[in-house]
């Protein structure tokens, strides 16, 4: 049994029959057999508030969750940049703790820094303005008394805008930003970072520590790379498993 697993960026959408099936397999065929399965953000392609928790499709997403957690998995989640509407209503159905980002522990004698990412991406100056408005309690609360319908087409209309405008953008602005990274290793010494978000799945072993980047999912599209997850065993080793 391995003490825990994590993942990011699958990027769940009814749109996505692949993926999803791939992540409800690796729920009920890996997940169920490690201690925590940490969940780094953007596990769904969107979320547009707690009251969508029982559209049929979140709602066999949720079983799923709530099912490994019943049988003894203890689930722990850090918000992404694409579902940050994620709240205490979603946390108790699928018995899921929310945890700040960063969130540092101890586990299998390792000192761990858990984020999703985004907020290291500090190059992309209009997306960190963009970050810090909608991550305001009462941005989320006046966003949230909005129709649920409205909310999606609000987030569709964005995906539609930035869909075309991501191909300007250099795809260096898209990383995370070396000193942002320092900055976090400084503030938490001798401990391995363990992120998503940039879809830069990679092992950096830099000066100030190691930091492993957890792959995207994307089954439907498969192109350069697979999914997977982040494996922390008794041990302490950490080895990448791939879908
Ligand atoms: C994804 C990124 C656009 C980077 C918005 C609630 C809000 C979700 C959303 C909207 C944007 C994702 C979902 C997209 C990533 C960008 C620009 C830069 C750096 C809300 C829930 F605000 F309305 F409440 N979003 N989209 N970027 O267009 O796919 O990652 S996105
Ligand atoms: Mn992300």
């Amino acid at each position: 049994k391995s003490v825990a697993l994590f993942v990011s960026d699958v990027h769940l959408s009814e749109a996505l029959p692949r993926t999803t099936d791939q992540f409800l397999d690796f729920l009920h065929h890996h997940a169920i057999h490690t201690e925590r399965l940490y969940l780094l953000g953007d596990l769904f392609e969107y979320w547009a508030g707690d009251d969508d928790i029982d559209h049929p499709y979140h709602h066999q997403i949720i079983q799923a969750l709530r099912e490994i957690a019943e049988r003894g998995v203890q689930i722990f989640w850090i918000a992404g940049n694409r579902d940050f509407l994620v709240g205490k209503s979603f946390a108790e159905r699928t018995k899921t703790q929310l945890l700040e980002d960063p969130s540092t522990l101890l586990l299998a004698n390792r000192k761990l820094i858990l984020s999703h990412g985004d907020h290291l991406c500090t190059d992309d100056v209009n997306y960190m303005a963009f970050r810090s408005l909608v991550r305001q309690e009462n941005w989320q609360q006046q966003f949230l008394t909005k129709p649920l319908a409205e909310r999606k087409a609000i987030i569709e209309s964005m995906r539609q805008a930035s869909s075309s405008a991501q191909q300007d953008k250099s795809m260096e602005i898209m990383d995370v930003n070396a000193s942002a990274v320092a900055a976090l290793h400084q503030q938490f010494p001798n401990s391995v970072l363990i992120h998503g978000h940039t879809h830069r799945h990679a092992i950096h072993d830099e000066a100030q520590g190691l930091r492993y980047v957890l792959p995207d999912w994307d089954c439907d599209n498969r192109t350069q790379h697979r999914g997977g997850w982040l494996k922390l065993t008794q041990d302490g080793a950490l080895n990448f498993v791939y879908l």
